[in-house]
């Protein structure tokens, strides 16, 4: 039997010996360095190197999350993870990182180093922009969501991979998260700064029509199997180089409704905005970034809609479907849904466990109260009005009266 014939969790130095006995990636007798990178809160990542910068990454998962949080996640995850990526480099070739290998017994998954990009979070909290950012991430949204609905894809292959991706564990966590905690706060774990907690009482525990709307979306998270979702799609889960983006950690993926992939993308470049608003003192800078941030908003959901028009009867399988205004109709029902996503993760980030830097940096109390009022509000509009929003200049609108 051999070191890694029978899972265990992994250090640095185990992993060093994982790389040399499975793969030759390296020279035998090299001497490597291996660095754990991760700062999700599931994974472990592991960065294992040489000395002339010849470099991979190993994911590993552990039963329990990283934070030993006492939470058990199906080490399946990571099978999830390596299997959709490999599947997304066909559909969107060049715009996720590339697996080499999976092991099912270590949980683990081999691949591509991108050390020459930076996650975007980290860059946006220095009001770094990306101009071809909206071009490229609507070019991710489209050929990897669409390709995968009923209406392009054959209804048994649709099935297959409806069952294939059933990732009940780390769905549950969303359906925790982002619908019920983030709504009722049952568990008790929510948390706010002290001169928050009678708005959030009020605005968002005590309102029983925001309860309905989110359940409403949160069926819908759950029983909509339209696409194949990344199913985390924040700013964490995308690097960004200066001239490319590439989308990586998609262990929440499952089928479920389009506009929830969206809506995760636009309601983290709001948090980058506020962020700058509250935190940047250079005034032409901020409003260099403000212009970007809501250019980049208004142009990911009018590409997202015109790159989907273009590609629908190009790739479009179902006879039924083809009939006059199913498209309109269609792309109607995920706009809507990426509205109410919007407006949901911007709510659960401000009151739930799995908070953002962009908010939790702002040491300034008042400060933070300040924009996490107005982000709340925002959210509730997109949750109450997310059927009449449709365009990117509907967002604009919207973040213009709510944030300034
Ligand atoms: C316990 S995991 C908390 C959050 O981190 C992930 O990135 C997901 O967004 C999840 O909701
Ligand atoms: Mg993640």
């Amino acid at each position: 039997m051999g070191k890694f014939s029978t899972y265990f969790l992994m250090e640095a130095a185990d992993v060093i010996d994982y790389i040399q006995e499975k793969t030759q990636f390296f020279k035998q007798d090299e001497v490597l360095n291996c660095q754990e990178i991760g700062d999700g809160n599931l994974n472990y990542v592991f960065r294992i190197s040489n000395n002339s910068g010849a470099s991979v990454i190993v994911k590993h998962s552990g039963k329990e999350t990283r934070a030993k949080s006492g939470r058990f996640i199906d080490v399946d995850r990571n099978r999830i993870e390596a299997e959709i990526l490999i599947h997304q480099e066909k559909l969107a070739p060049g715009l996720v990182p590339k697996v080499y290998d999976y092991d099912p017994i270590m949980c683990c998954c081999i691949m591509e180093d991108l050390k020459e990009f930076e996650i975007l979070r980290s860059a946006l909290l220095q009001y770094k922009i990306f101009p071809y950012f909206a071009e490229q991430i609507s070019d991710y949204l489209v050929s990897i969501l669409l390709p995968t609905t009923d209406v392009c894809l054959n209804h048994k292959k649709k099935k297959a991979l409806v069952k294939k991706y059933s990732n009940p564990d780390l769905c549950e966590i969303s359906e925790q998260l982002v619908y019920t905690e983030s709504l009722l706060n049952s568990s008790g774990k929510n948390s706010c700064i002290n001169i928050m907690e009678k708005f959030v009482q009020k605005e968002i525990y005590e309102d029983k029509k925001l309860h309905l709307e989110g359940a409403k979306l949160k069926f819908d998270f759950m029983e909509h199997a339209q696409s194949l979702l990344h199913g985390d799609l924040h700013s964490g889960s995308i690097f960004a180089s200066e001239v490319k983006i590439k989308v990586f950690d998609p262990e929440f993926a499952f089928y479920g409704p389009m506009g929830y992939d969206i809506g995760n993308v636009i309601a983290h470049l709001i948090f980058a905005l506020i962020h700058s608003e509250a935190t940047q003192t250079d005034i032409p800078s901020k409003k260099h970034f403000r212009d970007w941030i809501n250019e980049t908003i208004r142009s990911i959901i009018d590409m997202f809609s015109k790159k989907f028009k273009e590609s629908f009867y190009c790739i479009v399988e179902d006879e039924l479907s083809k009939t006059e205004g199913f498209m309109e109709y269609y792309l109607e029902g995920i706009l809507s849904d990426a509205a109410g996503t919007c407006g949901m993760e911007l709510i659960r980030r401000i009151v739930g466990v799995a908070k953002v830097k962009e908010i939790t940096n702002l040491t300034d109390e008042t400060l933070r109260s300040y924009w996490e009022k107005r982000l709340i509000h925002l959210g509730k509009k997109f949750i109450f009005d997310r059927a009449i929003i449709m365009e990117g200049s509907t967002y604009q609108k919207y973040i213009e009266e709510a944030l300034f």
